[in-house]
């Protein structure tokens, strides 16, 4: 059976009203980067930070998966191959879509961390720096999400199953950030084919042996009734 890895980022969620990154109409266009997705930013103004990410979390919630997210869930519920989705995206949208087998590498909005002692539990839907961690009773609540200068989640299985694949997909990511934005010169290095489907060129595009441009709600669909038609 063919082993797909899947990464997908902020573009394949764009669809359904969440906003991504480095759009001219982007997050990072109205937040520093270092203010709301370090850790140094979060010591030096924790209120901020938690406004920051219980509005992201308001938005996830009431946003619904598109047809890009619910063609992936498709393309691992036929069974003919095994995808793994590797997402960068803190949104529930790909699991609320049936994708079963996903790792969310940057962590997700619904998820809880104790900055004094790692405990995890579900996020509250307002979440302040007064609440208390239920293991250690610090009150050092923080978003269980990977800010610049963390190690992603799960990168070990991550770049084993990359290196097993028989084809990388890379969904909707400008390819700035890294480790992610290394993975198609893993892929590459690996003997791994590799395929971009982004709405326009990302920073590695010349990289992948194969790149189809347009909306995630239209390219997505295509290629997955591609593959289940081979
Ligand atoms: C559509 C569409 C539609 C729109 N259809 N497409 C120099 C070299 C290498 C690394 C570094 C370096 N200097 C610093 C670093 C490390 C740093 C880094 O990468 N910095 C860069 C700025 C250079 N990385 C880290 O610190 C990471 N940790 C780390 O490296 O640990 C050490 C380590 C060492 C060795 C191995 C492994 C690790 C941690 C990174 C944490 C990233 N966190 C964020 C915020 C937290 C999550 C959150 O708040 O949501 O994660 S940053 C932000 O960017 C978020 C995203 O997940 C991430 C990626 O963004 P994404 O998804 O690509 O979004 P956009 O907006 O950039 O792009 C959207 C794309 O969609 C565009 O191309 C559009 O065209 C497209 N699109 N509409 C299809 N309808």
């Amino acid at each position: 059976m063919a082993r797909i890895v899947i990464l997908t980022g902020a573009g394949i969620s764009a669809e359904s009203g969440i906003r991504t990154f480095r759009a001219s109409d982007g997050l990072w266009e109205e937040h520093r980067i270092e203010d709301v997705a370090t850790p140094e930013g979060f010591a030096r103004n924790p209120a901020l930070v938690h406004r920051f990410y219980n509005q992201r979390r308001a938005a996830a919630t009431a946003a619904e998966p598109n047809a890009a997210h619910r063609a992936l869930a498709r393309l691992e519920a036929a069974g003919a191959h095994q995808v793994l989705i590797v997402t960068q995206n803190v949104d529930d949208l790909h699991e609320r879509a049936g994708s079963q087998n996903l790792i969310h590498m940057h962590g997700t909005l619904n998820g809880a961390l104790c900055a004094a002692c790692g405990h995890r539990w579900s996020a509250p839907a307002e979440m302040n720096k007064t609440q208390f961690c239920p293991a250690c009773g610090k009150p050092a609540t923080r978003p269980d999400i990977v800010w610049f200068g963390e190690m992603p989640y799960r990168m070990e299985e991550i770049w084993t199953a990359l290196r097993a694949a028989d084809l990388f997909v890379s969904i909707g990511t400008s390819g700035n950030v890294y480790p992610a934005a290394g993975f198609v010169a893993d892929a590459m290095h690996a003997g791994v084919p590799t395929l971009e489907l982004n709405l326009e060129p990302s920073q590695g595009t010349r990289m992948f042996d194969e790149a189809r441009h347009g909306p995630a709600t239209q390219v997505v669909p295509a290629w997955v009734d591609e593959m289940l038609c081979a």
